[in-house]
């Protein structure tokens, strides 16, 4: 049985974790965000945040600043520790090595070969072990490790933009910036939190984007991250169109070109490439693109693309969430549409949408949405 002020302190610690795991949010990719406390008689003694894979874990740094504190403490731990050898040694042990007396995790880890040993290994070693505090928070530190350990796909953002009126460019094809500065800005925060950014061929030969972070578009408000890591950058271009004189090769971080099985070898010098299944009209089938990502550790996809890529991802089922900013503009009934769908004739097959959240983002409203399955 635990205590009413026993309760009261492990809430007050895992909510101090969850806010340092936060800290890594744009950083540790392809590994989970994560934070750790340690708290010896009710005050804390160390505190620790994973910041970049390959380096230590959250625990590891608090147990170097607890020290010999460590010993007979309580651990603060936002994601169940590691109980295997991966890039670094086991965080259990070190836990396990430090004497500390009880444990209290926010979540099971659910990459599979840790899952429930790193507890089951403090149990052993006659650890008290608290699981589940604050776990609906911690889940949503990490939507993209958690998916794609999960279902072996990355998660899926897709991020839209239109007028008042539902449509995103005018008949004549201009089309960039409807929304404002604000809405501008705020898509840099969710870029850097994605290992990948994907579009399509057609938005990067009319657009030409870089699909980058850029620092110095960072919001105000918003806790700048230790450092910039750039998410790679995807094309779906099945037909092998691209070329290599585009903005996006100014930028250094790999392109991934997909394309399918039956097109030709892609021609460029600076694109990696992934070659997925066709689907039935010879389209790259995008599950099996979105497969290939996650085998390559890409655990969250931010998509920016036009109606028909949109279109495809959302009959294709494999859109998890939706990002949505509506300016402050109509374009009229000549202007085009946002998601390219095959014409609908009952109401009952139109997408629909838990929403999540709605706000204003400087003069535009954004909507963050899950597509109901
Ligand atoms: C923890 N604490 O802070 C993190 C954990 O290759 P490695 O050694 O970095 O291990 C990566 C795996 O460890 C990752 O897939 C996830 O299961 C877990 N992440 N575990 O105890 C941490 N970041
Ligand atoms: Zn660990």
């Amino acid at each position: 049985m635990i205590s009413l002020a026993q309760d009261k302190h492990d809430h007050l610690y895992m909510h101090r974790a969850l806010e340092l795991a936060r800290k890594g949010r744009f950083t540790t990719g392809p590994n989970p965000a994560v934070g750790c406390v340690i708290v010896k008689d009710a005050s804390i003694v160390g505190e620790g945040w994973h910041q970049k894979a390959g380096e230590p874990h959250a625990e590891v740094f608090a147990l170097r600043q607890a020290g010999t504190q460590a010993k007979h403490a309580t651990a603060y731990v936002t994601l169940e520790p590691c109980s295997h050898q991966g890039r670094t040694p086991p965080c259990v042990d070190a836990l396990i090595n430090a004497e500390v007396a009880r444990v209290v995790i926010a979540m099971q880890d659910p990459n599979p070969v840790v899952s429930g040993r790193g507890i089951h290994k403090l149990h052993d070693a006659d650890i008290e072990v608290r699981v589940g505090l604050f776990e609906t928070a911690a889940r949503a530190l990490n939507p993209g490790f958690i998916h794609r350990m999960q279902t072996q796909l990355p998660y899926v953002r897709v991020k839209l933009a239109s007028s008042l009126d539902g449509r995103t460019a005018l008949s004549n094809g201009v089309s960039q910036w409807i929304t404002g500065a604000a809405a501008r800005a705020d898509v840099q925060v969710w870029r850097a939190q994605a290992d990948a950014i994907l579009t399509g061929a057609d938005t990067v030969l009319v657009d030409n984007p870089r699909l980058n972070v850029r620092p110095e578009q960072w919001p105000n408000g918003i806790e700048k991250p230790l450092f910039f890591k750039q998410p790679v950058r995807v094309i779906i271009d099945g037909k092998n169109r691209i070329h290599d004189d585009l903005r996006l090769f100014e930028v250094e971080t790999p392109v991934f070109v997909v394309r399918t099985t039956e097109a030709p070898a892609s021609r460029h010098r600076h694109c990696h490439e992934i070659i997925a299944k066709a689907d039935s009209q010879g389209r790259v089938d995008l599950h099996d693109a979105l497969k290939e990502l996650a085998l390559r550790e890409i655990n969250l996809v931010w998509t920016e693309c036009g109606a028909q890529l949109a279109g495809a991802l959302f009959n294709a089922q494999v859109v998890n969430e939706l990002v949505y900013y509506q300016a402050n503009k109509v374009l009229g009934s000549d202007a085009r549409s946002m998601i390219a769908l095959q014409e609908l004739t009952q109401l009952d097959d139109a997408l629909s949408f838990n929403v999540l959240e709605r706000r204003m983002v400087g003069e535009d409203i954004r909507v963050i949405a899950q597509p109901m399955k």
